[in-house]
This record gives structure tokens, sequence and C-alpha cells, in this order.
């Protein structure tokens, strides 16, 4: 998707204009992938653009750093700010965030100790992550060859930049066979997510998804839909799950930051459900996109308004 530049990038303490915000050939993590990341919306609401769970968002990133021993150079708070300056000096009704900390230029060679972190927080307009026509109609996905990494290989506890080249490998295959998406298996041949998303099937009238221990991340959309789900007497339970419960499944949706709630319409060529959009996925989307407009006040603490 092609980015549109906005006004300011936060770099290190301080916001630059969006084509300052450059760094060397040889910065680290460029080439070793060692970093972690966030992504967070701010969307449009009556008083003014509001940053959808923004501190649940920071403290992940720094349960991130934590597994890759990063110590970030700002405390959470800083971050919190950083992000809510650039979202306003975007002036942008609504966006995408994407607070990212990495090892800068100065040390090549593995160990990351040696490098310098510098953080940075980008926001750009960013509409439907897997497209209009998928967040109303359903996508198609496919279940992956490649397999999610084993915990003890690759930590989908953490939000690491170097790890989605997993999920890319997927991606180009799923799209390259002509679908929009690719559900992964792990390596014990579970259900563990999507390459950006985490899953969740409807059966009999409850919500299933992948517990974390099956290499699912700690989706922050994931967990927003779990309180919604209960807190409208629809059952949720984590199960473990084959790629056979997603194509029995009564109804699928993938949840994320980027993708929002979007129904899965198909599954390995096998139709989902009837094909359309089911009523939880689509009572769950319309509270979900209730509450980050600000019409849910039950739901207020969710949103940080920037001004
Ligand atoms: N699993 C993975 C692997 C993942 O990357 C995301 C977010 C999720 C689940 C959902 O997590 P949450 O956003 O907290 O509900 N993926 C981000 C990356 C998108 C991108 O392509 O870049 C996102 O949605 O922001």
């Amino acid at each position: 998707m092609p980015v549109t530049p906005s006004e300011k990038v936060w770099m290190d303490g301080k916001l630059v204009p969006w084509g300052e915000a450059k760094i060397h050939v040889l910065t680290h993590s460029l080439h070793y992938g060692g970093g972690v990341f966030e992504g967070i919306r701010a969307y449009e609401t009556k008083r003014g653009p509001a940053i959808f769970r923004l501190s649940d968002h920071i403290a992940r990133l720094y349960r991130s750093a934590k597994i890759f021993m990063i110590d970030i150079p700002f405390s959470p708070d800083e971050l919190v700010d950083a992000c809510k300056d650039t979202v306003r000096a975007s002036g942008l009704p609504s966006c995408y965030v994407r607070p990212i900390v990495y090892m800068g230029y100065g040390e090549m060679g593995l160990n990351p100790l040696l490098a310098p972190i510098n953080v940075a927080v980008v926001v750009w307009p960013w509409g439907a992550y897997l497209g209009d026509e998928g967040l109303t109609h359903g996508v198609r996905m496919k279940v992956s060859s490649w397999r999610r990494h084993d915990p003890n290989i690759i930590p989908p506890a953490a939000k690491g930049t170097g790890q989605y080249v997993n999920s890319q490998l997927a991606k180009l295959e799923a799209i390259k066979g002509g679908y929009d998406e690719a559900i992964m298996l792990n390596p014990e041949g579970f259900v563990a997510e999507a390459t950006g998303e985490n899953i969740f099937t409807v059966v009999d009238g409850s919500l299933i998804t992948p517990p974390l221990s099956a290499g699912a991340l700690v989706g922050i959309t994931r967990d927003s839909v779990m309180k919604i789900a209960s807190d409208h007497g629809i059952p949720v339970r984590e199960s473990n799950m084959h790629r056979t419960d997603l194509y029995l499944a009564d109804e699928v949706f993938v949840t994320g930051t980027a993708a929002e709630i979007t129904p899965v319409r198909e599954i390995d060529d096998r139709t989902v459900g009837t094909g359309q959009p089911g009523p939880i996925t689509k009572k769950i989307q319309e509270v979900f996109y209730a509450i980050v407009k600000g019409e849910v006040e039950k739901y207020d603490e969710w949103l940080d308004y920037v001004s």
C-alpha cells in the first residue's frame, strides 16, 4: 500500500519534517532485523482524533523490548506523549501510528547490546488493510505452507521487526496464489494466527480463538473483541484448532489494528458459513466501530484524545 506522507516524524525526542526523517544504510536493525514496534490507530471522533488503547500498545512495546533486552531510552509516558504529539502535528482526523524502537548506526556485528537504540513515531493515513471490499464482504484466505515460528526459535510473544520475514513468506504465497491473506499453523499443526492478524471462529454462537500458547500475538484488537463479546453475552473461549475447524465454523473473522475486524468468506477454497459475513461478526464490527468513534461511553477509557 503506497504511503501518503504526513507532516512530522517524531525521532528521538524531536518532531522533524517528514522528508528529513532519514537514517543511515548501516542502521543495525536494517541488517539484522532487531527492533520492536507497534501498530496503533487514531480514529476520528466528535472530540477530535482519539488513539485507540494507546497505553496498552505502549505497554506491549516495552514487553517486546524486554524479551530482546532492548533498553528503551524513553519512559512509557514519554512515548504516549510522542504518539499524541505526532498525531496532533499531522492534522489528520484519523491515521495509523507506528512507534518503532531500533538499533541505530555506529556498530556492526551481531551483538545488539553495543548498538545505539533509536526511537521513532510515524503516522500516516491508512485505509482498510485487506481492502474495503474485504471489510464489507469478507476475504479469501489460504492456510500457508510456511509455519509460524516456534517460540524457542523466534518468540511470537514479541512484536519484533525481524520476525515479520516469516509473515512475509506466507503473505507472498497467499497473494501469488490469488488469495487475500494467509493463515499460519504452528509447528504442531494448530492454527496460530494470520500474517498480521489474530483469528476467531464462531461455532454455535460462541467465539473461539487460538490460545497465545499456539503462537498468536497478544493482540489488542483480539483482547477488545473478547471483552466486547463477553459484555454482549457472547461466550468466548480459547482453544487449539485444526485447519478443518476453520472450514467447518459458522463464521470466521480476523482482528488487528490495521485489519480491524475483517470477515473471512473463504478458506482453502471452501466457503465459510454462508459465504457472507455472519451475524456475530457483523455485531462485533458494529460495536467495535462505534467504540473507536467514541460513541460508546462505557469504553471511553480505551480512547486517548489527542487534544
Ligand atoms: N498478529 C500479528 C502477527 C500481528 O502483526 C498483528 C498486528 C496482530 C496479530 C494483531 O494485533 P493487534 O494489532 O494488537 O490487534 N499487526 C500490525 C501490523 C500491520 C502491518 O502490516 O504493518 C497491525 O495491525 O498494526
